[in-house]
């Protein structure tokens, strides 16, 4: 079991992680609309219904990012196609984001293979710097990063991804919101006309929706991007970047694929079940995550206007992956799990096939068709088996004829 000490308080006492004593819960009904309506076609699903969840999400969990215009311009520091034994092309990119008068700088890390002329690629954020991803000597140390080179390896097989025909574009996610309490001010908020927390209103947008802001400026990057298949670009996040995955895949359907890896309360799991993590702990241990508003259902799950099956299905019809790990229980992967299986009747608006079953798989077993699912064994990680199913699952749908 996780231990999560705040404050003073040790949250283990509030920690279920019984099935037997989950409550019992209603959700809201994704093909029923706000006025009571049948949800009956993709029409009204597209244009009303996933509207209004849109809204409920920003308003109530993420918040609203002001719709500011930013300018941005993008400066190659480092380029070689002899990266990765020669199968690789290296590019190291200097995003310079300008609005409200002051600047935001990221570097963006990408390789592509060689084989193709033009790549499907992998936007996967990480966590601990732009070296820590492998042992290439020649990548530029994030500006934030306080760990080494090669330090977290194990969750990038890079030679894996190339020899698979994808690429992947990554910075590190302190570039964009730096992860710890408050931080308003060096985030990329002051562009969009947020210069404090004084600005901030119970509906903004924090961490979570300011990263999913970067997933998006990202893909517009790669766009201009000749050696990119811009219209397979896939998004993919680990943990509190799954949760800014599903965000960012749900606002911006320039995405092709959204893939949430271990995303858990807050991210693919089921609020109301209140397994595991809850909405009173995220809050609590992360007060800089989601909206203000969010904080009014502390404890108090029943009464969120939404719950998280209804973020999963802003995905759809867009191939949709949520993957969970059978230690990871502090994330609740029977959660995730009956909220991927849960979106099935939006999909068949679109004439898809979702997890067709509302019964968990064996472990290691993958299941699923348009959206798609796996546990694996072990702990909370992005392992070679997560990537070599989304690699499969990729294959599948972006090169459908
Ligand atoms: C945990 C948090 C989870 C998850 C995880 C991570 O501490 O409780 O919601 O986001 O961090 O991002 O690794």
């Amino acid at each position: 079991m996780s231990v999560v000490v705040v404050w003073g308080q040790d949250y283990r006492k509030e920690v279920n992680q019984d099935e037997t004593k989950v409550p019992a819960y209603v959700l809201p009904n994704l093909l029923v609309d706000n006025n009571g309506q049948a949800v009956a076609t993709k029409k009204q699903w597209k244009k009303k219904r996933r509207q209004e969840v849109m809204a409920l999400f920003k308003e109530y969990v993420y918040g609203y990012l002001p719709d500011a215009k930013v300018d941005a311009s993008y400066k190659i520091l480092e380029q070689s196609d002899k990266a990765l034994d020669g199968k690789a092309t290296r590019k190291q990119i200097e995003i310079t984001w300008m609005g409200n008068g002051t600047s935001r700088k990221a570097l963006l890390l990408m390789y592509l293979p060689n084989a193709k002329k033009k790549s499907p690629v992998f936007v996967n954020f990480n966590f601990l710097g732009n070296a820590t991803l492998s042992a290439d000597p020649d990548v530029i140390p994030s500006q934030y990063s306080r760990q080494g080179i090669a330090y977290q390896k194990r969750r990038w097989p890079l030679h894996k991804i190339i020899d698979a025909g994808y690429g992947v574009a990554t910075l590190h996610y302190y570039d964009i919101y730096f992860d710890e309490k408050g931080n308003v001010e060096r985030s990329i908020l002051p562009l969009l006309g947020i210069n404090s927390e004084a600005d901030m209103k119970p509906n903004s947008g924090r961490a979570i929706a300011v990263w999913a802001w970067g997933y998006s400026r990202v893909l517009d990057y790669l766009l201009t991007d000749k050696q990119v298949d811009g219209k397979r670009v896939v998004c993919m996040g680990h943990s509190r970047l799954g949760k800014t995955a599903l965000w960012a895949g749900a606002q911006d359907d320039r995405f092709a694929i959204v893939i949430s890896n271990n995303s858990g309360c807050g991210g693919a799991a089921l609020s109301r079940r209140a397994y595991g993590e809850t909405v009173n702990i995220i809050n609590h241990t992360f007060p800089w995550w989601f909206c203000d508003n969010f904080k009014q259902y502390n404890k108090n799950e029943a009464k969120i206007p939404v719950d998280q099956h209804e973020l999963l299905a802003l995905a759809a019809p867009r191939p949709l992956y949520v993957a969970s790990a059978v230690e990871d229980q502090w994330a609740d992967p029977k959660g995730e799990f009956l909220s991927a299986s849960l979106v099935e009747g939006v999909y068949h608006l679109f004439g898809y096939k979702g997890l067709k079953t509302d019964k968990m798989p064996s472990i290691n077993q993958p299941i699923g068709d348009r959206v798609a699912y796996h546990i694996r064994s072990g702990v909370h990680d992005v392992t070679d088996y997560d990537w070599e199913n989304y690699i499969r699952f990729a294959n599948r749908w972006l090169y459908k004829k």
